[in-house]
């Protein structure tokens, strides 16, 4: 089977971002596999990834970087390791008003690491501005103390600018001899 190359996905619990964000940097149309939410308790969010993300953009000097994105879902968790396949880089996103934020962090961190050894980790903390109150030395030192020394940064997904600035942060710390 051929993969591509250059291959990066994003992670993390519903309503994370994770589509929101690839949407944000894309180049071309994205692929997208939204249904509606049945449930209408989750704020303005309407509809969930139900299979895979898919888009991709031009980095440096035409460097094409693939980037996919997972459901959040548990019940979907079976696509993780078919979406994380050949991935480069695997970036976590996590809802900085979940509950557990660190330990669910944490759990995701490990399980994509055995799905994926491979890869390089990254971590964005979304919806900072509405929880200012999550600190991310705080956050990332409780990642370091599990073992994990990673890029741990604030994203908004809706923010192109932010969320090029993650994958360039995971590329360069791969790139620089982290895992
Ligand atoms: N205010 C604010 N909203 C954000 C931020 N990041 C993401 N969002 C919003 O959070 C929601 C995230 O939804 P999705 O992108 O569908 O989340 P997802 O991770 O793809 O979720 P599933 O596919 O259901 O697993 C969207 O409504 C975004 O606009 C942020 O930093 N600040
Ligand atoms: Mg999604």
């Amino acid at each position: 089977m051929n993969l591509p190359a250059n291959k990066l996905v994003f992670v993390g619990g519903m309503g994370a971002g994770k589509t929101t964000a690839i949407r944000a940097i894309s180049d071309i149309e994205p692929v997208s596999t939204e249904m509606p939410l049945s449930q209408d308790a989750q704020d303005e969010k309407v509809e969930t990834t139900v299979a895979l993300d898919y888009s991709s953009i031009e980095l440096d000097d035409g460097e094409l970087l693939h980037i996919y994105g997972v459901p959040g879902q548990r019940y979907l968790d079976f696509m993780w390791p078919m979406v994380c396949e050949g991935a480069l880089g695997i970036i976590v996103l996590v809802n900085a008003a979940g509950q557990q934020r660190v330990s669910s962090t944490i759990e995701l961190l490990q399980e994509f690491s055995r799905i994926a050894p491979d890869a390089s980790l990254a971590v964005g903390l979304t919806r900072t501005d509405q929880h200012g109150e999550v600190l991310i030395p705080q956050f990332r030192q409780a990642l370091f103390a599990a073992g994990f020394r990673l890029p741990v940064m604030r994203v908004d997904a809706r923010d192109p600018a932010q969320v090029t600035f993650l994958v360039r942060s995971l590329l360069s710390y791969r790139y620089a001899g982290g895992h």
